[in-house]
């Protein structure tokens, strides 16, 4: 067991401004939806009818949703594997997320992905990518596409603390800055690459520092808390927009449940589980939205009941899809001979 401790919150002050009421109401329905999408998934998967890998972000929901909500739909996004909370924000439907989860074909990626590699390019949702650090140079390579092609688009990166580890991610960075694109470098710091606490692999903790070294500013972000992930997105967004290049920002956040699926967790104690639970950016965003008049209880009510119905039509949907043919199983396969 590590001595990790929960890190203290950036001290960036919050605005006073704030979403307007119907924006609040969005973001909140958002991350219900990403909670009750994901414990249902949870159960499923319990069942049996979700099988493989399900990695869960129950606690990250701030970062998926004010991460998404700062892009328009000429952006691109490239995530990791512990992905359904952004594909969600950014659009995804449902269905045929819980579909892919299933391996039915009329998931978003024909359920030749699953859980792992949720794809959609008609959002410019680029995974679901289950390499570690992998997915940096692609997010690289879109931005370079976007700039040599003239198009306005900015790329949004999601990578864990982990990623921060691999070569992939200095290249990244490095070329990113040289070539001056129009990247956010989003890292999802959670503290634990599996059972790898940070500070156990980092000799720099602060990741948010590692950007200046490639000359690329960066930040951190309390990604417990939704109005800061959107207002330091937001500004980040828009210096990339202006030509200003690439932009780190670290959203310091934690993984309420295990790393996948099964996980006996004797890497972090439940007190530390229990601290960060104190913290859970949901209750908090309720907590806002009704002191500020955003919403009434029974707004949240509504909106938790709409998220419920929404997750059992997903179930639904992925109940109803078929299995892909065997007949099938090579297409898109490109052997030797056919070479
Ligand atoms: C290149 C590579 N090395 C190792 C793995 C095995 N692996 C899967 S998830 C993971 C931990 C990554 O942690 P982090 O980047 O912090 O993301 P988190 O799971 O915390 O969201 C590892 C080592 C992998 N998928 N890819
Ligand atoms: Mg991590």
């Amino acid at each position: 067991m590590t001595t990790t401790k929960p890190a203290p919150a950036p001290s960036t002050p919050a605005s006073t401004a704030g979403p307007d009421a119907e924006t609040a109401r969005r973001w909140l329905g958002q991350m219900l939806l990403i909670r009750c999408f994901e414990e249902k998934a949870a159960e499923l998967y319990g069942s049996g009818r979700i099988r493989g890998f399900l990695h869960l972000c129950i606690g990250e929901e701030a970062v998926s949703v004010g991460g998404m909500a700062a892009l328009g739909p000429e952006d691109n996004v490239v995530s990791t594997y512990r992905e359904h909370g952004h594909a969600l924000a950014r659009g995804v439907p449902p269905g045929p997320i819980m579909a892919e989860l299933f391996g039915k074909v009329n998931g978003v990626s024909r359920g030749r992905g699953g859980s792992m590699h949720l794809f959609d390019v008609g959002r410019r949702f680029y995974g679901g990518n289950a390499i570690v650090g992998g997915h940096l140079p692609i997010a690289v390579g879109l931005a370079l596409a976007d700039k040599l092609q003239g198009r306005p688009g900015v790329t949004a990166c999601l990578f864990g603390d982990g990623a921060v580890a691999e070569g992939e991610f200095h290249e990244a960075l490095n070329l990113a800055a040289l070539w001056r694109l129009p990247v956010l470098f989003l890292c999802e710091n959670n503290y634990y690459a599996m059972g790898t606490a940070l500070d156990r692999h980092q000799a720099q903790t602060d990741i948010s520092l590692k950007g200046p070294a490639y000359g690329i500013p960066g930040e951190a972000v309390d990604g417990m808390d939704l109005v800061r992930v959107v207002e330091a997105t937001g500004r980040a967004v828009q210096a990339a927009r202006d030509g200003a290049g690439p932009q780190l920002l670290e959203y310091r956040t934690y993984r309420f449940r295990a790393h996948s699926m099964y996980d006996a967790e004797l890497y972090r104690s439940r007190e530390e589980v229990e601290q960060w639970r104190q913290r859970d950016p949901i209750p908090g965003f309720q907590k806002l939205v009704l002191e500020r008049g955003l919403g009434t209880q029974q707004d949240v009510e509504s909106l938790a009941k709409d998220a419920a119905a929404v997750t059992d039509r997903a179930v639904a949907f992925a109940e109803a899809g078929e299995w892909e043919p065997a007949s099938d199983s090579f297409r898109d396969v490109e052997t030797q001979a056919a070479l």
